[in-house]
């Protein structure tokens, strides 16, 4: 009888599970009493850590599944993964175990919807997971106006850097922060995620798709994700394009704390229940109005707390 063995599970995929040990990759799949569990995420995904039983000849078992630090997730499109703030849908994991999520947006070629990276770092946030904002293209746009775009998140606190799969602009920096860690990289679809990847770790050989190609809906070039090792250390998940990442399981009332420039001037709101819309007393509003909050990032959280897309 074998030992079981400890592993990463590298790549999911219809109920077959890459796992990757000291002896290998091992392909396996879920013990069955796993699969009976009664649960409302997903039981196994890219980047948790298991034990798994190696067979002989082909298939092992996932014996067992170890407890997550944090997920990134979003609700089960099957469970209408549109809808906001329902809560008891079913969590669709996308990575377990995540260090950071890197959240990448073009600078034009698709242009950048910033309420869909809000929305992103509110995920973040709320996962506790630490987030970069990543603006890339930076080939295609004036100089000055990455910095214009995407400075504002600087000043609430993410780390911001802004790269060019194409020139290799600000790729070093980008190895630079995911080396040793267990990264996400997300985004919409078409910006270049696994452009990327290819400049980061050469001969990596990742599918990209032509920007021709892009404008038909429905198309994504990286089907799942999966779980690279970098050479100089470390795993990172190239995921494909989200149009819309819902939120899994957020009250409209616990939104103003996933906002890092909001949440500390939450206490000085004369209401303890207030909306931050048009409270008198609303320390919120004061802080917009002094520039402590931009425009852009509390028209977002008005926005994502009607539930808006
Ligand atoms: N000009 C320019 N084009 C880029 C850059 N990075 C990627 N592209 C192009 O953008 C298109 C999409 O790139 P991908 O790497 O497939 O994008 P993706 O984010 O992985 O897309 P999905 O897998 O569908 O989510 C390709 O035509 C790339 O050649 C860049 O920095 N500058
Ligand atoms: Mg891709
Ligand atoms: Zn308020």
């Amino acid at each position: 009888m074998d030992e079981k063995i400890a592993g990463l599970v590298v790549k999911a995929q219809s109920g077959f599970f890459t796992v990757r040990t000291d002896r290998g990759n091992i392909i396996c799949q879920l013990r069955g009493r796993l699969k009976k569990r009664r649960v409302a995420t997903d039981i196994a995904a890219v980047g948790d850590r298991v034990m798994v039983l190696p067979a002989a000849d082909g298939i092992g078992a996932i014996e067992e599944i170890l407890p997550r630090s944090r997920v990134l997730s979003r609700s089960s499109p099957a469970a209408g993964g549109r809808r906001s703030y329902t809560k008891g849908e079913t969590e669709q994991v996308i990575v377990a175990n995540p260090e950071q999520a890197v959240f990448i947006f073009a600078c034009a070629e698709p242009e950048p919807h910033l309420r869909m990276l809000d929305r992103f770092l509110v995920v973040a946030e709320r996962s506790k997971i630490p987030a970069v904002v990543c603006a890339n293209k930076v080939d295609l746009v004036e100089e000055d106006e990455p910095e214009k775009k995407f400075g504002i998140y600087r000043k609430v606190g993410y780390p911001v850097i802004f790269t060019s799969a194409k020139s290799g602009a600000g790729v070093d920096q980008l190895r630079a922060l995911l080396r040793g860690k267990l990264s996400v990289l997300s985004g919409p679809s078409g910006v270049g995620k696994s452009s990327l990847l290819n400049a980061v770790q050469p001969g990596l050989g990742l599918a990209i798709s032509h920007v021709s190609q892009l404008h038909q809906k429905g198309r994504h070039t990286t089907v799942a994700p999966e779980l690279i090792e970098l050479v100089e250390g470390g795993f990172v998940a190239d995921t494909p394009g989200l149009r819309a990442i819902s939120f899994f399981d957020i009250d409209p009332e616990e939104l103003d704390a996933y906002f890092p420039e909001i949440r500390p001037l939450v206490d000085q709101c004369s209401f303890g229940d207030c909306t931050h819309e048009n409270t008198p007393g609303c320390a919120v509003k004061r802080g917009v109005e002094e520039g402590k909050i931009s425009p852009e990032r509390y028209d977002s959280f008005l926005r994502l707390r009607r539930g808006e897309t």
